[in-house]
Parts: structure tokens; C-alpha cells; sequence
């Protein structure tokens, strides 16, 4: 039996899900259930086999920075409890329903990926200029904003930020957003480092709520959203190992697997250290353990 499949469907992703909860009483808003999944892409492909309590660590990161970024910027998230069937706690959270704005709001501080791709080809990222003779994972000299949309296969596509504004249809409102994106990223760059994590990028999603208000929305600064590096090991002139997901990516190198779908299942001392992982990058940057998310969740 599960109240989650009795719940309107209302957005779903490769590893997560939305429901409408519709007008929950002790929410006093119209709400929706954000629901983070165990399971792991790599390669744009989702893996058959799930990381245990990964949707757990990510829900519980997103909740820690909701918490820290509130005076940024307000942000969507209702209750860990309130209107979270038992079966989801500690990996959903119930939020308030928004008017998304259309666009991904992506901050850059180091050049690397899609980013480091486009930079090479043009010397711009999403229409930003940048020094010539960077190097690849080399940090920018300030953080950059680099939107883009979501193109019709899933994938995103960069856009400047005259397009973004063109979507958005308010230029001011833009603006904000943009400053808002910059001043998170800042804040959480600021947060990782002096916990021995490099926040590289990190990607938001905003809306409005029912009196026009800008809200932020979506899981925020999670390992799913970002790039966390490991602050040990940093090099410059060279991609960089994720913090969560190099155990599978490693593993997967050496398999054989030509990494276009269907991914394959992963062994259980890899599904292991990568939850070792998460749980790592959950104790490091909250500075609590992870059992407390799952005591204050009502997880556990
Ligand atoms: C919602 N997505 C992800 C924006 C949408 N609080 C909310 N209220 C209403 N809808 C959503 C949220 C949230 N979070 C978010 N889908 C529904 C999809 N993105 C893709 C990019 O544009």
C-alpha cells in the first residue's frame, strides 16, 4: 500500500518525483510533495540499483540550506512532517506551490563541463566573457551567471541573459533573480570551503508566489544540483573527481560499459562507498550526523 501512488503526479525527473498535495489545512497554501528517490544517474543514465538513503541525504542538505539562505532569499519549503506520508519522511518535503520562472539560474565559480566546453569553443559561457588562457576547473575570477532552458530532449541549453529575460518576461525580475543566484552560491562556496569541500557550480530554480513574491524553489545546493568537489586533491589543467558519484563512475570506466543507456546495475561494495559518500557530504557540510536528519525527519 502506498499514499504516495494515491497522489496526483504532477512532475517527475530521472530521480525525483512531484505530487500535488493540493490545499492541506495545516499547510494554509496549496502544496506539493517533493519527493528525492535512492536512485543514481551517471552519464545521463539512471543505474537499476539504488543508493541506500541517498534520497535522504539530499532532501536533508536541501532543508539545512533552505534554512541558512532564508534571509537571501525566502524559499518554497512548508514541512518535513506536516502533509509527508510516512512511507516518504526524510526524503520528501512538502512545499509551496509556485509560478515557476522558465529558466535554470546556474552559478559558475570554476570553468569546468558544458561550461569548460563552450568557453574553449567561444570564450563565453551563456554570453559571458571570459579571460583568455583559463584552464580547465580553474576558478573564475568572480561567480558567473549562466541560465539556460530546458531543451526538448531533458537536455539543457545555455542562454544569455537577454534571452532569460525574454522568457521570463520582466527584465527587473531577472535581475534579481540573477543577483539572488550569485549571492547564494557565494554564501554556499563560502560555507563548503571552510569544510574542506570546493562548491564548484551549482544550479537554482525560482518562482512566484501568490502575492508575486520571488521565491526560491526546487532542492537547493545538493550534490544532484551542484558540483562538490573535494578540496583535497584540487588541481587545476584536469577534470575534477565528484565528491559523490566518482565511486560509480570509476567503477563503471573499468566495466566496459560504452555509458549510453541502459546503465548497469552497480556491485554492492560500490553501491557502499558511494553511500559512504553522501552520508560524508551530508556530515561535513551541515556539521551534524547524518542520524540526526533521520531522527528530526521522522525517518527513523
Ligand atoms: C515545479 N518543477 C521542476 C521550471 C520547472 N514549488 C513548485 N511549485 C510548482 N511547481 C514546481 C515547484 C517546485 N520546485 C518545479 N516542476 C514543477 C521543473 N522545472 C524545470 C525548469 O523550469
Amino acid at each position: 500500500m502506498s499514499a504516495l501512488a494515491d497522489l496526483p503526479l504532477i512532475a517527475s525527473g530521472k530521480v525525483r518525483e512531484m505530487y500535488d498535495l493540493g490545499t492541506p489545512p495545516a499547510l494554509g497554501s496549496a502544496a506539493l510533495l517533493m519527493v528525492a528517490s535512492d536512485r543514481i544517474s551517471t552519464y545521463d543514465a539512471v543505474h537499476p540499483t539504488p543508493i541506500p538513503d541517498k534520497g535522504k541525504v539530499l532532501t536533508g542538505l536541501s532543508v539545512f540550506w533552505f534554512a541558512e539562505t532564508a534571509e537571501i532569499v525566502p524559499n518554497h519549503m512548508l514541512s518535513m512532517s506536516d502533509g509527508v506520508p510516512e512511507e516518504a519522511r526524510g526524503r520528501a518535503l512538502a512545499v509551496r506551490r509556485l509560478q515557476m520562472l522558465p529558466v535554470e539560474c546556474v552559478v559558475r565559480g570554476y570553468i569546468t563541463g558544458s561550461g569548460w566546453k563552450d568557453y574553449q569553443a567561444t570564450g563565453t559561457v551563456s554570453g559571458v566573457s571570459l579571460p583568455a588562457g583559463l584552464s580547465e576547473s580553474e576558478q573564475l575570477p568572480e561567480p558567473i551567471f549562466t541560465p539556460s532552458t530546458k531543451a526538448d530532449e531533458g537536455h539543457d541549453e545555455a542562454i544569455d541573459f537577454d534571452r532569460a529575460a525574454e522568457l521570463v518576461g520582466d527584465r527587473a525580475l531577472m535581475e534579481r533573480v540573477r543577483d539572488s543566484s550569485i549571492e547564494l552560491y557565494s554564501f554556499a562556496a563560502d560555507h563548503a570551503s571552510r569544510r574542506g569541500v570546493i562548491l564548484a557550480d551549482t544550479k537554482f530554480e525560482f518562482g512566484l508566489d501568490e502575492s508575486g513574491e520571488l521565491v526560491l524553489g526546487d532542492e537547493v545546493l545538493t550534490p544532484d544540483s551542484s558540483r562538490y568537489w573535494p578540496a583535497d586533491g584540487f588541481e587545476v589543467g584536469r577534470s575534477q573527481p565528484s565528491f559523490d558519484k566518482q565511486y560509480v563512475r570509476d567503477w563503471a570506466a573499468s566495466s566496459g560499459w560504452d555509458k549510453k543507456p541502459p546503465a548497469p546495475s552497480i556491485p554492492e561494495e560500490v553501491v557502499a562507498g558511494t553511500r559512504a559518500r553522501y552520508v560524508e557530504a551530508y556530515e561535513l557540510i551541515t556539521g551534524e550526523p547524518f542520524q540526526a536528519w533521520l531522527e528530526r525527519s521522522g525517518a527513523a
